[in-house]
């Protein structure tokens, strides 16, 4: 099962996902199974809080599977793009609080899942990058915009264009991460603690806390309609399958610009 749940005391639902011998990457049953636990937690009165996580102690999410990516056309690649956008607007929106306890890489679309979350915190080893200009492509998962919400434009271009990795610390400068603490342990501590905290208020007051907070980021639909253009559009080109073959040949991409 690519998709672990558990329930803890005071309700408290963790989403393990679990695929270590890809880091945990992202594929299409992954995300079904994210979809359909997120919505069945959310209608659950059992269920106050929910965290995500992920299996081990090197990653996060360490992005979208680039081998599936690898296959797509320009049709598909757009339908993946709306899809996940779909799913992590699912989260943004999930009136039951989601964090995020980020346990390693949390790269490409594993960033875009984090972000996509009520709150996020890390262990000291932690990184974070939008890393997909070095495949030939853009954040898909809604990270062009989120990214950009949360530390600002310049800051966000500059991450997106140079696909540099941030560590835990320099992501709490930038406002993307909560907390840092310094393993496992403590991670997953502080974000049983923190669910408590919030899963003992009133949940109707919680619920319209992100209801509100939501509402004034309203207005990016359009962005998210551009993103996935783009991400289509960068399937297209021969960058892309050059950027995807290098990361499965373990080299270094050449880029030509077409
Ligand atoms: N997808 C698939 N497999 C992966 C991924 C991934 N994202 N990341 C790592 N793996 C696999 C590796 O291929 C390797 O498998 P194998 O043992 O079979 O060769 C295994 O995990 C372990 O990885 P490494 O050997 O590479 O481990 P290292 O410690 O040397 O490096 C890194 C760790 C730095 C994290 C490295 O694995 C890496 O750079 N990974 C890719 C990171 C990345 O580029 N992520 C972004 C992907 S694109 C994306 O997320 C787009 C989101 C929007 C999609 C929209 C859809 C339409």
């Amino acid at each position: 099962m690519a998709l672990v749940k558990s329930i803890q005391p005071d309700g408290v639902l963790v989403l393990k996902i679990s695929r270590p011998e890809a880091l945990n990457a992202l594929n299409t049953s992954v995300l079904n199974a994210l979809m359909d636990l997120i919505q069945e937690a959310q209608e659950s009165p059992e269920i106050k809080g929910i965290i995500i996580t992920g299996e081990g102690e090197k990653a996060f999410v360490a992005g979208a599977d680039i081998k599936e990516l690898a296959a797509l056309d320009k049709g598909q690649a757009f339908e993946l793009s709306k899809k996940g956008q779909r799913i992590f607007s699912a989260i943004q929106h999930c009136s039951t609080p989601v964090l995020a306890a980020v346990n390693g890489f949390a790269l490409g679309g594993g960033c875009e899942l984090a972000m996509a979350c009520h709150m996020r915190i890390a262990t000291e080893n932690a990184k974070f990058s939008q890393p997909e200009v070095n495949l030939g492509i853009i954040p898909g998962y809604g990270g062009t915009q989120r990214l950009t919400q949360i530390v600002g434009r310049g800051k966000a271009l500059e991450l997106m264009m140079t696909g540099d990795m941030v560590t835990a610390e320099e992501a709490k400068s930038l406002g993307l991460v909560n907390h840092v603490v310094a393993d496992q342990h403590a991670l997953m501590e502080l974000a049983l603690q923190i669910m408590r905290k919030i899963v003992n208020k009133a949940p109707v007051a919680i619920a319209q806390v992100i209801k509100s907070v939501n509402a004034g980021y309203a207005f990016e639909k359009a962005g998210y309609e551009a993103e996935a253009n783009a991400f289509a559009e960068c399937v297209t080109t021969q960058d892309f399958v050059e950027g995807t073959t290098a990361f499965i040949e373990k080299r270094k991409p050449v880029f030509k610009g077409k």
